[in-house]
């Protein structure tokens, strides 16, 4: 034995990282190593995240609800609606929250997006509250809630013709 120190078998070592990854699989909601965040998701809506991938006038919904959660979170966040079609947001917890859309409130610039031609958008979502938009202009929508942008309470919606 060079290392009379390191007494520990090898084997126990094994077991005791063995343990370490059990538990952190059990926890579930923190971040997975080598994975990026929000990669959590549920399988098959990975095309969903930024580009309009996915979204056609064939799968795009006329009416889509949003939630706003406790988790400071849009739920889901990311929908496909029809050009003309009708987005309810609401808050199912008791957190205040707000539904924006328009670039002079956000702290990040590329938080906030818009079609040419759509209006922008304010609106508090009290606990309980719900608010519908109906959005005529097809393209890509990015909004946030103002007072847990920073956490990363960002939605988006993009609209099909
Ligand atoms: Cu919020």
């Amino acid at each position: 034995m060079t290392h009379p120190t390191s007494r520990r078998p090898p084997l126990l070592l094994g077991l005791a990282a063995l343990g370490a990854a059990l538990l952190v699989a059990a926890c579930g909601t923190g971040p997975i190593p080598g994975q990026p965040a929000g990669a959590g998701g549920t399988p098959g809506s990975s095309t969903s995240t930024t580009s309009s991938g996915g979204c056609t006038a064939a799968s795009a919904q006329s009416a889509v609800t949003v939630d706003a959660t406790n988790s400071l979170k849009f739920t889901p966040a990311s929908v496909c609606l029809k050009a003309g079609g009708t987005i309810t947001w609401k808050n199912v917890g008791n957190i205040f929250h707000t539904t924006t859309d328009d670039s002079a409130l956000a702290a990040s610039p590329g938080d906030a997006a818009l079609p040419s031609g759509a209006s922008s958008w304010n609106h508090p979502l009290n606990p309980g509250g719900s608010f519908s938009l109906k959005l005529t202009v097809p393209g890509t929508y990015k909004y946030f809630c103002l007072p847990h942008e920073s956490l990363g309470m960002l939605g988006q919606i993009t609209v099909v013709s």
